[in-house]
C-alpha cells in the first residue's frame, strides 16, 4: 500500500520560499505578498490519480495528474510558464519533474509522522515547507 497524502494540510513553516520565487522570476511586489501567505493544500489521492488544490488569500493553484503520465502544466497564477510535467513515486516520496525554461524545476512531497513535507526546486534554489493536518 502506497502512502496516502489525501487530506487538508495547512502550512506551518517555510524555508527559502524567497529564493525559490526569485529563481522563478517572481517580481518584488508579488514576492512581498506571497511570502506572508499561509497556503492550505487539499490533496485527493485515488490509486494513481491525484489532485492538489493549493489555496491562499492571494492566489490559488490547482493541478491534477496520474502517476507516470506526462501532462502540460500551465502554472497559471504562479509564474505562468508552461512545463511538461510528470510525477512518479520514489519509494514513499512523490516526485514531480517540471521540464521547461527553468533548469532543475520540480517538487517532492513526503510524509513524516503527522507532517507533510514539500521541497520546491528551481535552478539552484530549494524551498522546504512543512504542513500539518487541518
Ligand atoms: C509563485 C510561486 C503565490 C508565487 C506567487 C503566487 C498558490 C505541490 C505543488 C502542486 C506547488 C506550489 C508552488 C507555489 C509557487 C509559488 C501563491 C501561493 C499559493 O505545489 O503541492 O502544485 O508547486
Amino acid at each position: 500500500m502506497p502512502v496516502d497524502f489525501s487530506g487538508t494540510w495547512n502550512l506551518v513553516c517555510s524555508d527559502n520560499f524567497e529564493g525559490y520565487m526569485l529563481a522563478l522570476g517572481i517580481d518584488f511586489a508579488t514576492r512581498k505578498i506571497a511570502k506572508r501567505l499561509k497556503p492550505q493544500k487539499v490533496i485527493e489521492q485515488e490509486g494513481d490519480s491525484f489532485s492538489i488544490q493549493t489555496t491562499s488569500a492571494f492566489r490559488s493553484y490547482f493541478v491534477q495528474f496520474k502517476i507516470g503520465e506526462e501532462f502540460e502544466e500551465d502554472n497559471k497564477g504562479l509564474d505562468h510558464r508552461k512545463c511538461k510535467t510528470v510525477v512518479t513515486w520514489d519509494n514513499d516520496k512523490l516526485v514531480c519533474v517540471q521540464t521547461g525554461d527553468k533548469k532543475n524545476r520540480g517538487w517532492t512531497h513526503w510524509i513524516e509522522g503527522d507532517q507533510l513535507y514539500l521541497e520546491l526546486c528551481c535552478e539552484e534554489q530549494v524551498c522546504t515547507q512543512i504542513y500539518k493536518r487541518a
